[in-house]
């Protein structure tokens, strides 16, 4: 971090039904018959089949963003000013149209389609208390069976479904296999998470260490069980799938 530049796949995930929270902020914002994306920055543009939420943090701001007449984007006011730096995203160099303003917690529930997701009838967006405002775009879209931060947070988010005012079955979407390694099998982030003894979110010093595994196992060692680029090494189908992503208009490259 400092000097060098992170390469993120910025993914679109379409609103498909804002809660009655979101759509009280968004009345008259959001034009008729345009549309919404939230826009989580991943590392991992060859996990996305296995998308089970979306996360953003409750208390961290948020803008909705215009992008043209018929795209508007959810992300930090920070990426939002990044991206107008970057070629091909918005309209006008620079320059970054804030049309509303509100917190993560206001949209939780919201329903979205997740690209290459298994989860086609949607997923939700959905608390989480971890994610930086000072990093991508503030949205972070959840993979369980890749990501330790992810696999925590969902466990968590079902065991305390009440207190984060979710529904239990948000949270508990099937955990698609993706990734087989020779030292984790094919659901690495849980098996790291059960190694550890990982107990919740806030273990923050043994899930950076999970992270660390899972990353250095999954990405060099890594071979492809599900998707287009099955039978691939991880390190050769994260840039198909990326290409894949961007030539279907399902996402962009975002650096910072
Ligand atoms: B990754 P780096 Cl399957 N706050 O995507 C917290 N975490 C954030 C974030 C933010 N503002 N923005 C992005 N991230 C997460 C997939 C994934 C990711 C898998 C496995 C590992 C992994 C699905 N979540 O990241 O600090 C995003 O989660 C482990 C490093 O810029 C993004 O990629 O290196 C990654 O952290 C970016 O982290």
């Amino acid at each position: 971090e400092g000097v060098t530049v992170q390469e993120y796949t910025a993914l679109k995930l379409k609103v498909k039904e804002w809660p009655e929270s979101a759509k009280k902020i968004l009345d008259g914002k959001l034009p008729e018959g345009a549309n919404a994306y939230f826009v989580p920055a991943t590392l991992r543009p060859e996990t996305m089949y296995g998308q089970t939420c979306c996360f953003v943090g409750p208390n961290i701001d948020y803008g909705l963003f215009k992008v043209s007449d018929s795209e508007y984007f959810v992300c930090s006011q920070r990426a939002a000013r990044n991206m107008s730096y970057q070629p091909g995203i918005f309209p006008k160099w620079g320059e970054w149209n804030q049309v509303a303003s509100f917190k993560g917690k206001d949209v939780i529930g919201t329903l979205i389609n997740a690209p290459l997701s298994i989860h086609k009838d949607g997923v939700r967006i959905l608390p989480m208390e971890t994610v930086k405002d000072t990093k991508g775009t503030a949205v972070v879209t959840c993979v369980p069976s890749d990501s330790p931060d992810d696999y925590a947070t969902v466990l968590d988010l079902a065991k305390k479904a009440e207190y984060y005012g979710i529904k239990k079955e948000w949270a508990e979407l099937e955990i698609l296999p993706i990734i087989d390694t020779p030292a984790y099998g094919n659901l690495t982030a849980k098996k790291l998470v059960e190694d550890l003894k990982i107990q919740s979110p806030k273990d923050t010093k043994k899930l950076e260490e999970a992270k660390e595994k899972a990353y250095k196992e999954g990405f060099y060692k890594g071979t492809m069980i599900y998707g287009d680029f099955k039978g691939k090494r991880v390190e050769d189908a994260k840039n198909l799938v990326r290409q894949q992503l961007i030539d279907s208009g399902d996402a962009f490259n975002y650096a910072e």
